[in-house]
């Protein structure tokens, strides 16, 4: 374990961000130094959304309605030693069994051997929690001792009410895991985007000047 050694911001920026490169290996993506969060979820779930929701930039990440979409890692760098993964989704069924596996054993690679992978963002709309790829996503992360923030995207869709009932029903399943987050989300409405803000300033170091305390690498 050891202490970062870059100084650290006093606030949490993302205006310089932009988009670093896609990798469609582990060994194409940017050398594993610094910190790194991913975001991952089912194909469609708003991954690509929430980022540009979060950064405050619209088109930095491509969106789209149609799943699938993303289909390689996609690194945003936010300053020299910090970077933002946006990761392919994984349980759409219209993908040919072939790219599944290619999708997967992507995913597990990336996130099993990334040394730099500080926290993973993983989204799950809020009208459909917990399909079982999500609860496979959720012991693979388990087992690799990887800290999980989730996202209940597409609040907006659903009375508070409907949404509150979710966060609940899902707080309940994860009392069984450590290490794991979660609160509701709207891209949309920008609803919920201070709690990541929150989330983000602890796994990237981000100091508001109160005294936050370096983190440790894996
Ligand atoms: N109403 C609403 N729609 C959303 C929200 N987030 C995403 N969407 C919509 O959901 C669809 C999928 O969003 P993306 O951000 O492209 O999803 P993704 O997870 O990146 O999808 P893949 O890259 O295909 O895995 C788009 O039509 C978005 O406009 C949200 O918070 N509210
Ligand atoms: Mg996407």
């Amino acid at each position: 374990m050891t202490d970062l050694d870059f100084p650290t911001p006093r606030h949490f920026n993302f205006s310089r961000i932009e988009f670093l490169k896609s990798a469609p290996t582990l060994a194409q993506c940017p050398e594993d130094v610094g910190i790194e969060v991913a975001f991952v979820g089912r194909s469609n779930a708003g991954k690509s959304s929430a980022i540009n929701a979060i950064t405050g930039k619209d088109s930095l990440a491509r969106t789209s309605k149609t799943p699938g979409r993303t289909q390689l890692m996609n690194f945003f760098q936010i300053d020299e030693h910090r970077r933002l993964v946006d990761l392919p989704g994984y349980g759409y069924a219209k993908v040919p069994d072939r790219i599944h596996r290619q999708i997967e054993d992507l995913l597990g690679t990336y996130l099993g051997r990334r040394h730099c992978l500080q926290g993973v963002i993983l989204l799950m709309d809020v009208r459909h929690p917990l399909m079982p790829s999500d609860k496979q996503f959720l012991d693979f992360a388990h087992q690799c001792e990887l800290p999980v923030h989730i996202l209940l995207t597409k609040c907006d869709k659903i009375k508070r009410g409907a949404s509150q009932a979710s966060l609940l029903e899902t707080r309940r399943f994860l009392s069984a895991y450590s290490q794991i987050t979660v609160q509701t989300f709207s891209a949309l409405k920008r609803i919920g985007i201070e709690e990541v803000y929150q989330k983000l300033d602890e796994w990237f170091n981000f100091d508001d000047g109160e005294g936050a305390s370096n983190r440790n690498f894996k």
